[in-house]
């Protein structure tokens, strides 16, 4: 068996080392252009001339979940794309939503400007029933980041495209009960994946509808939010703060007002990072129950888009 490993921004030899013990009898190498024809590839940002050489592939193993850039090229059809399936991401994304929640809830911005400035002040609990958690995407990392906020007692909402039933979380599904969604919540976390019914589906719009003092924690892609739109709705006073780990452009510009702005915190993509282990073991899993004509999870739909 040929595995090609083509990876953009990725060292490579920690991953051939761990696919090599995997597969002791494979020929596994990091791919250049003119490569022998592979029978498994494991991808990240490859450029289009990688599968229009790689024409014989059986599988195409993305080393994330999502796989926006992956589907914007011509791939080879007989293929079947896999996606990272947790694999270690959703309790980081766990993490990473539970402390923008709670840390906007418990006002620790507020505590720690006030500490800085030399002040002992309290400020009034607030009630946790009037911060109402909405997450938009119910899927891997989803189900996972809904359920997590939800052992700290906030109501928590979600939407996906067909209907779920998830304990602790109140479940609205389709375009029928998106503005449902959206009137139930006040801080909203966006894990869907991005595809074309999904692209800036965070705008002035549907922004408008959630609760006044609303709260934006945007951790999957940057094109699903109308940047503008959220400035907008900050200087309203509509929306009372963002924290955004991922960006139209990334690293993002210099130059972008998400900087400086006093209501935005920001993080450089890392709400979950790809876990070279736990995904070399998936992959090598899965790489095996295909050979083997078993099923295996995280099968890319390329109509669906994710
Ligand atoms: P999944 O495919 O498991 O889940 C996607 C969810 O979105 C599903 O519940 C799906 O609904 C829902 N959905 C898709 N399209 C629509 C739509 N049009 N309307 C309503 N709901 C929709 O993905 P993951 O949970 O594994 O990952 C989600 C995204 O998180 C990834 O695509 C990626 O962009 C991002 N990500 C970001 C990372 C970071 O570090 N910032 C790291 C990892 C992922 P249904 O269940 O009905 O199919
Ligand atoms: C992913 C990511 O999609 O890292 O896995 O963003």
């Amino acid at each position: 068996m040929k595995i090609t490993f083509c990876c953009t921004g990725t060292k490579p030899e920690p991953w051939l080392a761990g696919l090599r013990s995997a597969f002791p009898g494979a020929e596994v190498t990091v791919w250049e252009p003119g490569a022998a024809l592979a029978d498994h590839a494991v991808v990240w940002a490859p450029p289009q001339q990688f599968f229009d050489e790689q024409t014989e592939l059986k599988g195409v193993f993305n080393i994330g979940a999502g796989v926006d850039a992956l589907l914007k090229l011509r791939l080879p059809p007989q293929a079947t794309v896999v996606r990272l399936d947790d694999a270690g991401m959703s309790v980081q994304m766990a993490e990473y939503v539970c402390h923008a929640v709670i840390r906007h809830f418990r006002e620790f911005d507020g505590y720690a400007a006030d500490i800085q400035a030399g002040k002992w002040t309290y400020r009034k609990p607030l009630e946790r029933s009037e911060f109402p958690v909405g997450v938009m995407g119910l899927g891997v990392l989803g189900a996972r980041v809904a359920q997590s906020v939800a052992q700290f007692d906030f109501p928590v909402v979600g939407w996906s495209r067909s209907a779920k039933e998830l304990a602790g979380v109140r479940c609205f599904a389709g375009a029928a009960q998106f503005n449902d969604f959206l009137a139930s919540t006040r801080i909203l976390v966006n894990l869907l994946p991005l595809t074309p019914e999904t692209r800036d589906i965070m705008c002035l719009q549907t922004l408008s509808r959630l609760r006044s003092g609303g709260y934006v924690i945007n951790v999957a892609r940057g094109a699903h939010l109308v940047d503008e739109d959220l400035l907008a709705l900050l200087a309203s006073g509509h929306l009372s703060g963002a924290m955004l780990d991922v960006f139209r452009s990334e690293p993002l510009p210099p130059e972008h007002p998400f900087w400086q702005h006093p209501q935005i915190t920001i993080t450089p993509h890392t709400s979950a990072r790809t876990l070279r282990d736990e995904s070399i073991a998936q992959i090598a899993g899965k790489i095996r129950a295909l050979e083997a004509g078993q099923a295996i999870l995280g099968i890319v739909d390329p109509v669906r888009g994710y």
